[in-house]
């Protein structure tokens, strides 16, 4: 495969101004008729006068440039395309080709999911349905017809609004939509199945009327209720908080089964996977609800950060995905509460970007060359670009942000621009200078920020010294100086706020939170007025998305941990004091739980607090995340220590834990208010420590919870712990379990990961053998996800067996899948990548593995690319 760089990005040579796209659909063999106004772009000087087509796959049946064919050896056609040695200036290209949907397995261009055609373009899936310029800098007008037998595919929808519909006598109808936004191709969609319609309707601020539209299998209709809810939701909070209103007359959202990504937002036609669209509380837990939110308001966002503006190349990506996180989480950070909402957007930011931004695939928000793109929709791209807009909105601060963004919405609508025009949509706005600011967006690799304080008790200051590190990642060996934003508060002996006064400023500020600039490899900051030592509160709210490593003492966080104001801060000192716990007893299994500290979280659990809160500050951090802590992951100490100390904080708090459980589980299992949420969360979180603590009364509430059934977030919440005690229990309930929900694959994607996640000896075998069980299909990426990428990604004790079987497992799995699903297979295999994070035989073991799928598969770019990255 060739590399691609951002350095050799030239402007289109050629623009299509407007598409017509013709459909005769069918899922063995359908007919795309292609019509491109095409002209040579002004902007860029006269090249050989060749034309270049991107296209995959495509058997051509016609061609021809203004209404005449074209003779053989006027083009040339290979695996990559089509190219036409001489064209004019300006003309029209008609091509027709015919295209297989049922044999489509990589589920990009257009395929079938059981009896529905649908599309997936995003990255350049387009060049599987038409010959084109497949790339992002080239927007376009389309119409899109589409024909098919009306019986099968009485619903066929595309981007935009539906122009004319005919009935034709040979059983088959047509129906003609128009977009009158111009689009880059991978936003084209269509849509054509039997497929039930929720309806809803919403009235924007300037008044004008949108029918927004859920399409979803048959029978279906009646679990659309939230994400209808949601999408209504997000279009009023974009008006409110960015004045950014819905420009077409129509929203459509479709739910199909068979989805490599979350979901897609195709102009005015979202497509989404169903499992982030299908919810009741029988068939969903409170998590897939929140994702469900999350995800649906994230399309609707891409709408006008992706959409109306979207990327001139995909080295851009950040520029909608990061942009477009940071106001998914904002829209979350106000449905429950902001302190929950930034400690699970933190939780995962550590969980999955910071391992990747340590490893062979470390790259920059913005990379600087890739194989194969869709490689490259990564945490770092999505979490760590949201991270970047978060503090360049700290910075500036929130009128000046406002400003930033409604510069870049007024001055690039319509375009397909750069990350560098965002930065300069905000230092215009604002005044400030974001030259440092943007190495951000240039170096990869997770900043090591190490801070450690100083008080002078005769001058009444006090002072804290920052370093910064940026270690080196691959390709880049030398790192600079970040502009970053570092929040700090101060508390007094009595846990109120202090001004955080510096020295030279003549007044001390309103007490409370205060933004400092770290712009220098060593800075201090020197605070003043201060008649004792102040216990620092730092990097409130995770300010930058840094390693900190500061100077505080256990009595310090069990202080913030009582007193923070800030419910985050309070979280990140239960965090540190756990994690310190934890790796104490991973290095001595002797070690045990200090008094103070069961008694530090004895009043968390019994604080007046919002439930959800007190579940994330009592819940300790992952196997994952402890390992990150350490120079070689210690997988079975890490394993134990985490038992262990489930066990303990189970035992001693066992009256607490019970009266928790008491006093929330009358909770009503259909209600999905916050507090409601919060209770169960809280309510599950106790039953976990309790069974941990091998409690005889745990496990009967365990048992009842499970044989309730109402409520699924219960019912999986004890079908877990069951399963994660094993014996007769666990079987019956695994039983129990698929007979009830047999007929729900989404319910049954949990049965297979609860099996996967066990972190038991025979797992790997329950594996191996649920992989010939009936309801396993490698054909969906869901129940692919569900069995191999949990057990791979979220088993540690289990994939990472001494022996060596898990890597194989594994590595078997990826073989097979990549010649059907590249894409999938490509992400499967990523818990693999980091093998010179374990110790040497482990180390051995995975590399064999990967070199055996270099040598027995890696033909597709996306396989190749990661496996030679973790080899090199
Ligand atoms: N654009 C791909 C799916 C998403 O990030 O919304
Ligand atoms: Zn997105």
């Amino acid at each position: 495969p060739q590399l691609i760089r951002l350095a050799d990005y030239r402007p289109p040579e050629f623009l299509i101004d407007a598409v017509e796209l013709c459909f005769e659909l069918d899922p063995e063999h359908t007919e795309v008729s292609a019509r491109l106004s095409i002209r040579r772009n002004p902007a860029v000087g006269q090249a050989n006068g060749s034309l270049r087509l991107a296209g995959e796959g495509l058997e051509l049946l016609a061609l021809a440039l203004d209404g005449q064919p074209l003779p053989p050896d006027a083009y040339r056609l290979d695996e990559q395309g089509l190219t036409l040695w001489q064209v004019p200036e300006r003309f029209r290209l008609d091509s027709r080709v015919a295209i297989h949907p049922a044999r489509n397995t990589a589920l990009e261009g257009l395929y079938q999911s059981k009896d529905i055609l649908c599309t997936q373009c995003e990255a350049e899936g387009f060049r599987r349905i038409s010959f084109f310029l497949d790339r992002p800098d080239v927007l376009a007008r389309y119409r899109t017809t589409l024909i098919a037998d009306r019986k099968r595919f009485p619903v066929l929808l595309a981007n935009g609004n539906p122009i004319e519909r005919a009935e034709l006598p040979d059983g088959r109808h047509r129906v003609t939509w128009e977009d009158p936004f111009p689009k880059p191709c991978y936003l084209f969609a269509l849509v054509a199945g039997d497929l039930e319609c929720v309806e809803d309707r919403f009235v924007t601020a300037s008044e004008r009327e949108v029918r927004l539209q859920i399409y979803v299998e048959p029978q279906k209709g009646e679990r659309c209720a939230h994400a209808m809810q949601s999408l209504k939701q997000a279009m009023r909070w974009d008006e409110v908080r960015f004045g950014r209103e819905y420009d077409l007359d129509v929203f459509m959202i479709v739910a199909v089964s068979h989805f490599n990504m979350g979901a897609m937002e195709n102009k005015g036609l979202n497509l989404f996977n169903d499992r982030y669209v299908l919810a009741s509380p029988q068939t969903a837990t409170d998590e897939d609800f929140a994702h469900i939110a999350a995800i649906v308001a994230h399309e609707y966002f891409h709408n006008w950060t992706g959409n109306r503006i979207t990327c001139r190349d995909w080295f851009q990506l950040s520029l909608k995905e990061g942009l477009t996180v940071y106001r998914e989480q904002e829209f979350a950070a106000g449905l429950f509460s902001p302190s929950v909402q930034r400690i699970r957007d933190v939780r995962f930011l550590r969980a999955q970007q910071f391992p990747e931004d340590a490893g062979p695939l470390a790259h920059p928000v913005r990379p600087d060359s890739y194989l194969e793109i869709n490689n490259f929709y990564t945490a770092t791209v999505y979490e760590k670009g949201a991270e970047l807009i978060r503090m360049q909105a700290t910075l500036l601060g929130p009128e000046s942000f406002r400003r930033g963004m409604d510069l870049y919405f007024a001055r690039h609508d319509g375009q397909a621009v750069t990350i560098e025009d965002f930065v300069r949509c905000m230092e215009e706005a604002s005044g400030r200078d974001l030259g440092q600011f943007r190495r951000w967006y240039e170096q990869a690799g997770t900043p090591e920020l190490s801070i450690w304080g100083g008080y002078d008790p005769t001058a009444q200051t006090y002072t804290l010294h920052v370093r910064q590190f940026i270690p080196p990642t691959p390709g880049q060996l030398v790192k600079h100086p970040l502009h970053l934003p570092l929040a700090i508060g101060l508390l007094g002996e009595d846990g109120r706020e202090l001004p955080v006064w510096l020295a030279g400023e003549p007044e001390p500020p309103a007490a409370g939170t205060r933004v400092l600039e770290v712009t220098e490899s060593e800075q201090h900051f020197v605070f003043v007025g201060l008649d004792a030592r102040p216990v620092p509160s730092l990097l409130r709210g995770f300010s930058a998305p840094v390693k900190l490593k500061d100077d505080l003492t256990e009595s310090d966080r069990l202080f913030l941990l009582a007193h923070d104001p800030d419910g985050f801060g309070r979280w990140e000192a239960g965090q540190g004091l756990m994690q310190d716990l934890l790796l104490r007893l991973v290095a001595d299994p002797k070690a045990s739980l200090p008094a103070e500290f069961i008694e530090a979280f004895r009043h968390a659990l019994r604080a007046k607090a919002d439930p959800a809160l007190i579940a994330e500050v009592l819940t300790p951090p992952s196997e994952e995340e402890l390992g990150e802590q350490m120079a070689v992951i210690d997988v079975e100490g890490i394993h134990r220590a985490h038992r262990l100390f489930g066990t303990e904080l189970g035992r001693h708090l066992r009256e607490d834990w019970i009266a928790v459980y008491r006093d929330n589980a009358e909770a009503d299992p259909s209600v999905l208010t916050p507090e409601a949420v919060g209770r169960r969360a809280l309510n599950n979180l106790a039953l976990a420590y309790l069974m941990r603590a091998g409690n005889p009364e745990g496990l009967e509430l365990c048992r009842m919870q499970f044989g309730k059934g109402r409520n699924l977030t219960d019912v999986l919440a004890a079908l877990r712990l069951l399963v994660e005690r094993g014996g007769d229990d666990a079987e019956a309930a695994l039983a129990e379990f698929y007979r009830r929900w047999s007929h729900e694959p989404l319910v049954i994607d949990k049965w297979f990961a609860v099996q996967a996640t066990a972190p038991h000896r025979e797992t790997l075998v329950r594996v191996v053998t649920l992989l010939h069980h009936p309801a396993y299909d490698p054909g969906n990426p869901n129940r692919v996800r569900s069995l191999i990428g949990a057990f791979a990604a979220h088993n540690p004790i289990c994939f990472h067996a001494a022996d060596g079987a898990g890597y194989c497992l594994l590595a078997d799995q990826v073989l097979q899948l990549e010649p059907l699903n590249p894409q999938l297979a490509a992400r499967l295999l990523k818990p693999l990548i980091r093998w010179r994070r374990f110790d040497p035989q482990r180390q051995a073991l995975m590399r064999a593995e990967l070199v055996r799928i270099s040598k027995q598969g890696a033909r597709s770019p996306d396989v190749f690319e990661l496996v030679s990255k973790a080899c090199s």
